[in-house]
């Protein structure tokens, strides 16, 4: 693989705001208000709080993000749908917001707008040998690094931010149904290479100073699937799967806390999770995202967001957007990569 940084012609990605605000200036005006140092995922306003927000699969690339500064709508165009681009906003210079960014699975190529600019095309990946974005910062420098997970022969692909170093890996074993579930495991702010074994429900990290572990947690039979993230808020991500629901009373989050004292299970309806840190308090919270759909007799129904959080145990619903194409932001890395 190689690298090809701002080429002369750049992309065909229109950018704008459409509540009335240039999208390169709202991007700066945030920089300037609300940079800070440790970059909560999701949080595109800087607030330490992440944000519910939707990108349309179809149309122009739009995304639509609530604020949870004001709780208003930042609408901006940033995608070519047409050609495969898929949501992959992360903080990639380090300044604290989510930037917008894409990835293009026709090509391989990345589209990231963050405070320097708009990126020209960064090819990093190949599409015919399966590869699937997994940005996360690996090298620990608070900068969300471009990456990819080969699908079809298990290696990892890691363009670190911290010096431009390219980092390769094998781990992962495709015949055996592996996914990437990169994170913070050990909590020293590198993520670790890791995957769930979709075929036996185990886990196998690989720890970025060294060392492994393989854990069991999981039902495949059940459909479960990986979402680690720091639910108990001790600094390391929890190992954790969520369970597609047959009823909405069924319980599907099931947590092994990192921090000790057991596992955690929550029982939160929706159909995709979306687990984040909405409510800022350094633990991830519970949440579910339930897509738009007709019903026979009420027509439309709206998709919402449901956040069960963390810092007062209270449930809030958000509507979304309302586009029956649109996909929630903060999937999980082994469903937001494989779509
Ligand atoms: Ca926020
Ligand atoms: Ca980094
Ligand atoms: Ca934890
Ligand atoms: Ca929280």
């Amino acid at each position: 693989m190689n690298r090809v940084l701002a080429v002369g012609v750049l992309f065909v990605l229109p950018c704008l705001v459409v509540d009335g605000i240039l999208p390169a200036q709202a991007l700066l005006i945030d920089v300037a208000l609300e940079a800070s140092d440790a970059g909560t995922a999701g949080d595109f306003d800087g607030d330490g709080m992440a944000d519910v927000g939707e990108y349309r699969s179809g149309g122009f690339g739009l995304w639509r993000i609530r604020r949870s500064t004001d709780s208003g709508v930042l609408q901006v165009l940033w995608g070519e749908p047409s050609l495969g681009d898929s949501p992959e906003a992360a903080d990639y210079d380090g300044d604290g917001t989510a930037d917008f960014a894409v990835y293009r699975r026709t090509t391989g190529e990345w589209f990231i707008a963050d405070a320097a600019g708009i990126s020209g095309a960064i090819a990093w990946g190949a599409p015919s040998l399966g590869d699937l974005p997994i940005p996360a910062d690996y090298d620990g420098d608070g900068k969300v690094d471009i990456a990819v997970y080969r699908n079809s022969t298990g290696e990892w692909f890691i363009l670190e931010s911290g010096g431009d170093r390219a980092d390769h890996i094998q781990w992962g074993a495709p015949s055996l149904d592996d996914v990437p579930v990169p994170a913070d495991y050990d909590g020293d702010g590198r993520t670790e290479i890791a995957v769930y074994r979709n075929s036996t429900g185990e886990w196998f990290i690989s720890y970025s100073g060294g060392g492994m572990s393989t854990v069991a947690w999981g039902s495949p039979s059940l459909g479960d699937m990986p979402v680690p993230a720091d639910y108990d808020g001790d600094g390391r991500a929890d190992i954790a799967v969520y369970r597609p629901q047959t009823s909405s009373t069924e319980t599907n989050w099931f947590v092994w806390n990192s921090g000790g004292g057991g596992g955690t299970v929550m029982t939160l309806a929706g159909v995709v999770p979306v687990p984040a840190d909405y409510d800022g308090d350094g633990r991830t919270d519970f949440a579910t995202y339930t897509p738009g759909r007709f019903e026979p007799r009420a027509g439309f129904l709206p998709p919402f967001f449901a956040v069960h959080n963390s810092s007062s145990g209270m449930l809030t619903t958000t509507e979304g957007g309302g586009e029956a194409d649109a996909i929630p932001l903060n999937r999980p890395t082994a469903l937001a990569s494989a779509n």
